[in-house]
């Protein structure tokens, strides 16, 4: 009987396809897409004024409010997601075709559609990520002492004695622990959420998201890092040298992984706070941008003032008076806030904003610049229709900004009158080594989060694997280990931001790649004939208009064409960063001659 049955019922129901419900027409999915773009452009925008609220103001009641509107824009996500695929095999134009195609794998968070469950999920990501803005060290449990992450931060960046290094990195990584049960529920619901859209888990969700089949990309992530590998562990080499010189033997071995706290930065994934240490004896370029903002008096605003030139000066329009009014510059003292810097387009037009807890350093000067690439970004494309108001791919939001601060040069602070002269060529050693302890140490911090997480949505590391298996891929790809033994109930990748906050990070990778074509394909425009880190497109006319012409694209087309406009090419190419780098990297090799390199 079952059997019969199981037979006879696809039967039927292809029987009544046929006959009844005609095959949706063209005109059935544009009516479709018209409907669904309306409805999710009024949702995104309710849950993003929730969600600014819930993390400028951390309390329950926010957290409730934001978890209820992010589970309504993901409840309708869920459906459109499902009636896209009636439209299969539709003869629709190329771009009622490709709307489908991008509701299919618009979410990030895919919940199950049985109501209970996607509240639950809605709650839980809240949740996590309020515990994320909340997290604190308080030495000895002394709630009058509690360090937050921009104190955990600066105590990264400057001391330099090993013992309270490593204090503060376990101190700092204790707030993942409470996250691990909540974040194994989300991983479960979230997965329930994408095989219901015939995703075998949300990893492979993820991965669909780059115009190619999902298998494909994960392994041209691959061959991106196969590309650079070498440069990086030469800059491994060095530096475990340098910190072995700085630190001593007993603190840093002479070859293998080097631990984790030592790399001015709480999750090692950037390290240009190490420059003095580091720095090479006679190239050294003599300034450093952080003395100067601050001598100064550089306040917050003019650090963002200084990111809105940039783009102005390319131009593109000054941001709105509103972006003023209300974006969040510094940490409020009398609440709980989201510091993790962030950039928001509210209404999905012009309501441009950042929230970033500023601090007068280098480092942040370049974060203002990364943010407001995101906001000239989000303003480049408001004229697309809804669903291709987004970037080329998730790597070109993250590298426009930081495209732009690769034309910070020295030439360009001397025309900001920030420096009263340039260094000497024979400096540009110490000005590639300080930027490649930021862009070239990122790479493997960039790629293993999700090599981490695909594998989690996998089911390939179960949740009593969590830490070690953390551990495995910083070992593999940073080639570190953790300061000290790890506690059991260790939760350690809870103390990153995106983790907890379920924000996709191979985006990061990706643009730490791309900026660097970006770099070349922008100076080549502007006419730059100097090495390519001397090349800044300040107010160059040419460079300006062929970056606005990809951005206003959105995600309208394929990748490879906006990548084609901006650097010529079509292929993501680590060819770009390792030519940027190449006098560094010769350099390097020098120093490391006769040393162990790798681990
Ligand atoms: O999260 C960010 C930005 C916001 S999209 C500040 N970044 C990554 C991180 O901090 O981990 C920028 C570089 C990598
Ligand atoms: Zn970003």
């Amino acid at each position: 009987m079952m059997g019969m049955k199981a037979l006879l019922v696809p039967a039927l129901v292809s029987l009544l396809l046929a006959g009844c419900a005609a095959k949706p027409s063209a005109e059935d999915a544009r009516k479709f897409i018209e409907s669904a773009e309306a409805d999710l452009l009024k949702l995104a925008n309710e849950a993003s004024q929730a969600q600014w609220v819930q993390s400028n103001f951390i309390t329950t009641d926010t957290e409730a409010i934001a978890a209820r509107a992010n589970e309504r824009f993901i409840q309708a996500g869920v459906k459109y997601a499902k009636e896209a695929a009636r439209f299969d095999g539709v003869n629709a134009p190329e771009d009622v075709l490709r709307k489908l195609k991008l509701l299919k794998v618009a979410l990030t968070l895919p919940a199950p559609s049985d109501p209970k469950k996607s509240a639950e999920a809605a709650r839980l990501a809240a949740s996590l990520e309020a515990a994320y803005g909340k997290g604190k060290y308080c030495p000895g449990g002394d709630q009058s002492k509690c360090l937050n992450i921009d104190e955990i931060t600066r105590i990264m960046a400057a001391c330099r004695d090993p013992k309270r290094l490593l204090e503060v990195w376990e101190g700092w990584h204790a707030v993942g622990a409470p996250m691990k049960e909540d974040y194994k529920k989300l991983i479960e619901l979230s997965n329930e959420g994408a095989r219901e859209l015939a995703f075998p888990d949300t990893g492979a969700l993820w991965r669909s998201k780059y115009d190619m089949p999902p298998d494909d990309f994960a392994k041209e992530v691959d061959r991106l890092w196969e590309q650079v590998r070498p440069l990086y562990e030469q800059l491994h080499a060095y530096a475990r040298w340098k910190l072995r010189e700085a630190y001593g033997p007993q603190v840093v071995p002479e070859k293998g992984p080097v631990p984790a706290h030592l790399f001015g930065n709480i999750w090692a994934q950037q390290w240009d706070n190490l420059y003095p240490i580091l720095a090479p004896k006679d190239a050294d370029p003599g300034y450093d941008l952080t003395s100067i903002l601050k001598a100064r008096k550089t306040d917050a605003a003019a650090m963002v003032r200084y990111g809105e030139g940039f783009f102005t000066s390319l131009g593109f329009a000054p941001l709105p008076k509103t972006f003023w009014e209300r974006s969040l510059l510094t940490r409020p003292r009398d609440r709980e806030v989201v510091c993790h810097a962030s950039a928001w387009d509210v209404d999905n037009v012009d309501d441009l904003r950042i929230k970033m807890c500023i601090e007068i350093n280098e480092d942040d000067f370049s974060t203002i610049h990364h943010e407001l690439g995101h906001n000239f970004y989000q303003r480049a494309y408001n004229r697309q229709p809804y669903l291709f108001r987004d970037s080329a791919n998730d790597g070109f939001h993250e590298a426009i900004g930081d495209t732009v601060a690769l034309s910070i040069t020295p030439e360009y602070l001397v025309k900001l009158g920030l420096l009263a002269k340039a260094p000497d060529p024979a400096k540009d050693i110490g000005l590639l080594l300080r930027r490649a302890l930021d862009k070239v140490a990122f790479l493997p911090f960039g790629l293993l989060i999700d090599q981490w997480r695909w594998k989690v949505f996998r089911g390939e590391i179960t949740p009593e694997q969590y830490n070690k298996a953390w551990w495995d891929l910083r070992l593999k790809y940073q080639g570190m280990i953790p300061p000290s033994a790890r506690p059991e109930t260790a939760f350690d990748p809870g103390a990153k931001y995106h983790v907890p906050a379920n924000v996709p990070y191979t985006r990061y990778f990706l643009a730490h790649i791309l900026q660097f074509q970006f770099h070349k394909g922008l100076s080549e425009a502007a006419g730059c004939k100097e090495p390519l880190h001397r090349c800044s497109i300040y107010g160059n006319e040419a460079a300006g208009s062929r970056l606005r012409a990809a951005l206003e694209m959105g995600m309208s087309r394929p990748w490879p064409e906006a990548l084609e406009k901006l650097a010529g090419a079509r292929q993501m190419d680590g060819s770009a960063i390792r030519s940027y780098f190449a006098p560094l990297e010769e350099w390097l090799k020098k120093q490391n001659e006769g040393k162990p390199v790798g681990w």
